[in-house]
């Protein structure tokens, strides 16, 4: 069976994006209809595939507006494609705004088309503290057909957090195996100044308060006294200079290296020993699984959906929030012990071909519009 199906999301670099994006291009590849209803054409849809189509929101700028109705345009947008293309299906990614534009879709096309709506995160566990769109956000899942979130953790922070009974499908992110796998990207090291018997620690982000990347430096402090290593920061966002003024301050500028954004992150992760990623919110936790993915075992904050992609002792470690000392400690432990090394790196990477397999999470998607579609 296949359907035409509408994905909205944030097209910029950000997991959610990412996520969508790469579940289109899934579906598109099993045969489906996938039209990308989004403000511009997302990050990762950089080549041309059959099945593929893309909708710009444009958003009228009318001098009256003293705010664009980015939302209403939107809504507009998936009513105008889903009777044009007669999309059986809106997945939208993201519940602000998405999924209040999908519900204004639904009622302008009718009840035939079939609103799913997945959380990725701080669309509740940031959002979904603010009064003024908390109840707009319950109201969002509420009139969805299906809700989904990316972890078990975020299916429980939503229901008690916006006290809401809709029933949430835990549905895992998923990684595309064909760009995340261990490769021979030893050139890099040269072209880092990075020395062959040298251990690379590595961390991706945007570089958010969540990240807590200050943390990641701390920890790196405690570790390069004891392993000879050296840090790739791989990302940009608000916090970026405040990490750049401490590693100065700490004397430590020669052995991190600031890498920006990256297009080449599966080759970084392949010459990598270990991921930290110390966030103090973070529902799945994606960058985990591309380190998974090319063999890099990682350790990770005991918070959100991270003790769910990280076994603790198995692909990795599980820490406290802050600390850091705890965090060198497991990562002097398996950067200096082989064969822990070795086996935390197989499981990671079986476990990414697992669990966390495309074909897998794809088809949970696909079961999951069977279903929405199946509703009266
Ligand atoms: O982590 C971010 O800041 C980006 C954010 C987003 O909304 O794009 O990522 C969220 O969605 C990803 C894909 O589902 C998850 O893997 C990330 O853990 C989640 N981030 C947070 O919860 C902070």
């Amino acid at each position: 069976m296949s359907y035409r199906i509408g994905i909205t999301c944030y097209p910029t670099v950000g997991g959610s994006g990412v996520v969508a994006t790469e579940l289109g291009k899934a579906l598109a590849e099993n045969g489906h209809e996938v039209h990308f209803i989004t403000s511009s054409v997302p990050y990762r849809l950089n080549e041309c595939q059959a099945n593929i189509f893309f909708h710009e929101v444009e958003v009228n700028q009318y001098s009256v507006f003293r705010y664009p109705p980015y939302d209403i345009a939107l809504a507009s947008k998936m009513a105008e494609i889903a009777k044009r293309e007669k999309l059986d299906i809106l997945h939208v990614h993201y519940a602000i705004p998405h999924a209040i534009s999908a519900y204004l879709a639904k009622e302008m096309v009718g009840d035939h088309l079939k609103v799913v709506t997945t959380l990725h995160g701080t669309d509740i566990t940031v959002l979904g503290y603010d009064p003024s769109l908390k109840d707009m956000i319950k109201f969002g899942i509420e009139k969805s057909d299906i809700v989904t979130a990316v972890s078990n953790d975020l299916v429980q922070q939503t229901s008690l957090l916006l006290q809401t009974s809709k029933p949430i499908e835990t549905v895992y992110n998923f990684v595309d195996h064909r760009v995340y796998f261990p490769r021979d990207a030893t050139y890099l090291k040269g072209q880092l100044n990075i020395e062959e018997s040298q251990k690379i620690i590595v961390h991706v982000s945007n570089f958010r308060k969540v990240k807590r990347v200050p943390d990641v430096v701390d920890a790196f402090l405690k570790i390069q006294e004891e392993v000879d290593s050296v840090l790739l920061l791989i990302g940009d966002g608000p916090d970026l200079p405040v990490v750049r003024e401490k590693v100065d301050a700490l004397g430590i500028s020669d052995r991190v290296r600031f890498l920006g954004n990256q297009k080449r992150v599966a080759d970084l992760l392949s010459i990598s020993d270990l991921k930290l990623l110390l966030s103090e919110k973070e529902s799945f936790g994606l960058v985990i699984l591309e380190a998974m993915a090319c063999g890099v075992p990682a350790i990770g904050s005991k918070i959100g959906g991270i003790p769910e992609v990280i076994e603790h002792g198995k692909n990795g470690f599980i820490s406290s929030l802050g600390n850091t000392q705890e965090v060198a400690d497991f990562a002097i432990r398996v950067l200096t012990d082989e064969e822990l090394h070795e086996s935390m790196s197989t499981f990671a990477l079986k476990r990414a071909n697992s669990d966390f397999h495309k074909g897998k999470i794809v088809k949970q998607y696909e079961d999951i519009y069977a279903k929405a579609i199946s509703l009266i």
